[in-house]
């Protein structure tokens, strides 16, 4: 394989140029899925790609795919990619650093006229983060299969726009079908999110698994009520079960040990008013953990949870479960060539279990996939201060061209 070198500073100046696509006061980024600064960021990485002599086509789902041929077009390409979209307090790395590294890979690949066995293919997955449209990593799932693409464009946000509507506002939503597209391999670069090798002072993550995680919408009822005149004991205020709830969702995660996770993320009464006591409350919980069979228990723990507080406080609750996801484990292969990449750099590295979702637990499901991590600063994400150094960045890029290229020799028989 030869000694290709990725050019950090060019990765680090895409970063910083697309962080100013939705770039916030607070150095974030806020570019929700199909809105216009996702239209624009969409625009800058298909123009990108196609300087480099890469043909661009999108799905009905707007997912985006830049293939640079190889020798054997007979062979499903080899793939990289990640997410563009953010959260709405997000950051400049997640997702984007993973798109970016791709580019940077074939940038490094046109730049030495390389010519790969297999094809080479980026993609830009389509609502990986779920905030808008819920459930997340929305393209990936339609691309996989796990999600029908009528039910995606049928999707409405909190202001009732549909998927359908946002995609064809910004003019993506392409026409060509969503899946059925072979992969010989597909690779992933994404900052970890979380703090474990910052702490342990190692550079690489060797992703073997994402955990998994169910999300709830759930509906809070009572009686809405005077806050002066109604009496402590006259109440059925659904603001303080759902506060209850709140703490006895953390007091069961915490109870399941240390990696299952339990949030409300969202809480939005229905008519929020300083002297009113509340009647109706919406809110959204996101249970996660390496094991179906605890999720299983935390599930059967919360819902318990919520009917002792109900009849206590003469409210009602409706819980529904709008997302399941497995936990997945990565191909061994992949994973193999992950860790030797890692090695070629000399890289420390750790292994881990994702505590987020990622777009390449879906494309596992249809071909063999791996994920590659490097560390957040203070282990922050989904926080305008996000952030990962320069010489990380350029190692994790560096680590997936070696990775995706020591895939490609042995699909050469080399
Ligand atoms: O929720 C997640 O784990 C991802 O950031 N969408
Ligand atoms: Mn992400
Ligand atoms: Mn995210």
């Amino acid at each position: 394989m030869r000694n290709l070198k990725i050019d950090g500073k060019r990765l680090w100046d895409d970063i910083h140029e697309t962080g100013t696509i939705g770039g916030t006061a607070k150095g974030g980024v806020r570019r929700l899925t199909l809105s216009d600064e996702d239209r624009r960021v969409r625009d800058w990485f298909k123009a990108q790609c196609e300087a480099l002599g890469c043909s661009v086509t999108v799905d009905a789902v707007g997912n985006m795919f830049a293939l640079r041929p190889g020798k054997n077009p007979n062979l499903p390409p080899i793939a990289m990619g990640s997410h563009l979209d953010t959260q709405p307090s997000g950051g400049k790395f997640d997702g984007v650093l993973g798109v970016l590294a791709g580019l940077e890979a074939l940038r490094t690949l046109h730049d030495n006229g390389v010519e790969t066995e297999a094809p080479f293919l980026l993609v830009n997955w389509t609502n990986e983060e779920g905030s808008r449209f819920t459930p997340a990593v929305m393209g990936s799932g339609a691309f996989a299969g796990a999600l029908k693409v009528e039910d995606v464009h049928a999707k409405a946000d909190r202001d009732g726009v549909t998927f359908a509507q946002a995609i064809d506002a910004i003019g993506y939503r392409g026409a060509a079908p969503v899946g059925g597209r072979k992969l010989s391999a597909y690779f992933e670069l994404h900052i970890e999110q979380g703090p474990f090798l910052e702490a342990e002072g190692k550079t690489i993550g060797v992703v073997t698994h994402v955990q998994g995680m169910r999300w709830f919408n759930g509906v809070c009822t009572g009686v809405d009520g005077h806050a002066g005149a109604t009496p402590m004991f006259k109440r059925a205020d659904a603001l303080l079960s759902v506060a209850r709830l709140v703490d006895r969702i953390d007091k069961i995660a915490r109870s399941h040990g240390p990696t299952a996770v339990g949030t409300i993320g969202e809480l939005t009464p229905a008519a929020p008013s300083i002297n009113v006591v509340q009647g109706e409350v919406r809110f959204t919980i996101d249970l996660r953990d390496p094991k179906d069979e605890v999720l299983e228990v935390m599930e059967a723990e919360v819902r318990a949870a919520a009917a002792e507080i109900a009849a206590m406080n003469g409210t009602s609750f409706v819980i529904e479960r709008i997302w399941k996801a497995a936990p997945i484990p990565f191909d061994a292969d992949c994973v193999a060539a992950v860790r030797e990449a890692a090695a070629i750099s000399s890289h420390a590295t750790r292994d881990c279990i994702s505590g987020a979702s990622h777009d390449a637990a879906y494309v596992q499901s249809v071909a063999p996939a791996a994920m590659i991590f490097i560390p957040s600063a203070d282990g922050l994400s989904h926080n305008e201060l996000e952030s990962s150094s320069f010489d990380d960045c350029a190692a994790g890029a560096q680590v997936l061209l070696d990775a995706a290229l020591l895939y490609d020799s042995r699909l050469a028989g080399r």
